[in-house]
């Protein structure tokens, strides 16, 4: 098989109730650059990454898979994904120019319809390609919720509405306001309104120091607080390391590490218990599965973020045996021709042949931008 041709696109879908803020993000829509490789066998593969949907900074990264690696991928042979892989990520030219950010989205992109081709290729959903276990039960937590731009009325309805309507076995919650005894209050009221048996997850994003991290984490076991998500910023080893020394609840992180390198020190310094890599931040589902055999050795859980809004992550999860939960963010499922589902607290297994990332021609049409 040899590839043909690579195109790009650009979806640009609005987030729930049109604005969602964490305690470093405001987000009004979810951006999803992506490329489609033709071949002259007549497969498609579909491939894109997750953004905060900022026009120009899509458009460059568009540029970049059409400018940088589309000609590096023409006439190559789409099946050999690890050599393919290696000719983009060490791209001589790109050495300083590109190792992380916008170049190791691009690599996902052409990462993940690399992994649709093969998967189509098979006949064979991903995560039955990689090996995985149909049996498997994926336990689905809900994100969209617990903004820190609602109110507590509006995050004690939504919680309970995720838990008793949706079926949810968890809540994930931010944390990070400037006020920390705020964030203590609300999860003490959402704690409350789930009941014990329901998980409940705390997500600062980076926003604390660690005095700060230290004086509230020290309070999250009163809630029975499952893990707490990003209490520092984001590359911070030592703190993380001394703050697991510190407080009895596990942390999570990984949504902001684009490398196998990157985890490696956090691993090795024992800073993280939920390891979260996302294929679409990391050079694609190649890097993904780096990651998450690392952590296996480790002996710890593996529950990605879900920057492509779950469609790759269900495949990956089904598929890899560290990876048992995931969360639920349903801002893009419906633009793609199977869209990821959780159903009673569990996600369903993807069926089709591929990767689970064939974008419709109606999302293409409704939510396209130029891409350039
Ligand atoms: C905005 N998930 C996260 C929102 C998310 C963000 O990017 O989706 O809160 O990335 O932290 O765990
Ligand atoms: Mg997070």
């Amino acid at each position: 098989m040899q590839i043909t041709s690579i195109e790009t696109f650009l979806l640009h879908v609005p987030v729930t109730n049109g604005r969602i803020e964490d305690s470093t993000h405001l987000v009004t829509h979810w951006g999803a650059p992506g490329c489609i490789i033709n071949t002259d066998a007549g497969i498609r593969g579909f491939g894109y990454t997750g953004t905060h949907g900022h026009l120009a900074l899509d458009r460059i990264l568009c540029q970049y898979v059409l400018g940088v690696y589309a000609p590096l991928l023409e006439g190559e042979d789409p099946l050999e994904i690890q050599r393919l892989w290696s000719k983009l990520a060490l791209f001589p030219p790109s050495v300083w120019t590109g190792r992380h950010g916008i170049s190791r989205l691009a690599l996902s992109c052409v990462d993940l319809a690399l992994w649709d081709i093969k998967a189509k290729a098979a006949g064979q959903p991903l995560w039955k390609l990689l090996g995985g276990d149909h049996a498997k039960k994926i336990e689905a937590y809900n994100t969209d919720g617990g903004w820190l731009n609602w109110s507590e009325q509006r995050l004690v309805d939504d919680v309970r509405q995720s838990v008793e309507e949706g079926g949810f076995r968890g809540v994930k919650m931010k944390v990070g306001s400037e006020d920390g005894n705020r964030d203590l209050a609300r999860l003490e009221a959402v704690r409350k309104v789930i009941g014990p048996a329901v998980k409940l997850m705390a997500d600062a994003n980076g926003r604390w120091d660690l005095p700060k991290a230290l004086r509230i984490g020290r309070r999250l076991k009163d809630f029975d607080v499952g893990w707490i998500e990003e209490p520092l910023w984001y590359d911070d080893v030592a703190g993380h390391q001394a703050l697991v020394q510190s407080i009895g609840t596990p942390v999570a992180l990984g949504e902001q590490l684009d490398t196998l390198d990157q985890f490696e020190r956090f691993l090795e310094a024992r800073a993280v218990h939920f390891v979260q890599p996302d294929a679409v931040r990391l050079g694609g589902v190649t890097e993904w599965l780096q990651v998450a055999d690392r952590a296996l050795a480790s002996r710890l859980p593996v529950v990605s973020h879900v920057g492509d809004m779950m469609q790759i992550h269900v495949q990956t999860a089904f598929a890899h045996p560290a990876s048992n939960s995931l969360e639920y963010i349903p801002w893009l499922r419906g633009c793609f021709v199977e869209p990821a589902t959780a159903k009673d607290g569990y996600f369903v297994r993807p069926e089709l042949p591929g990767a689970g990332t064939e974008v419709t021609r109606e999302a293409l049409d409704l939510y396209g931008k130029p891409t350039q």
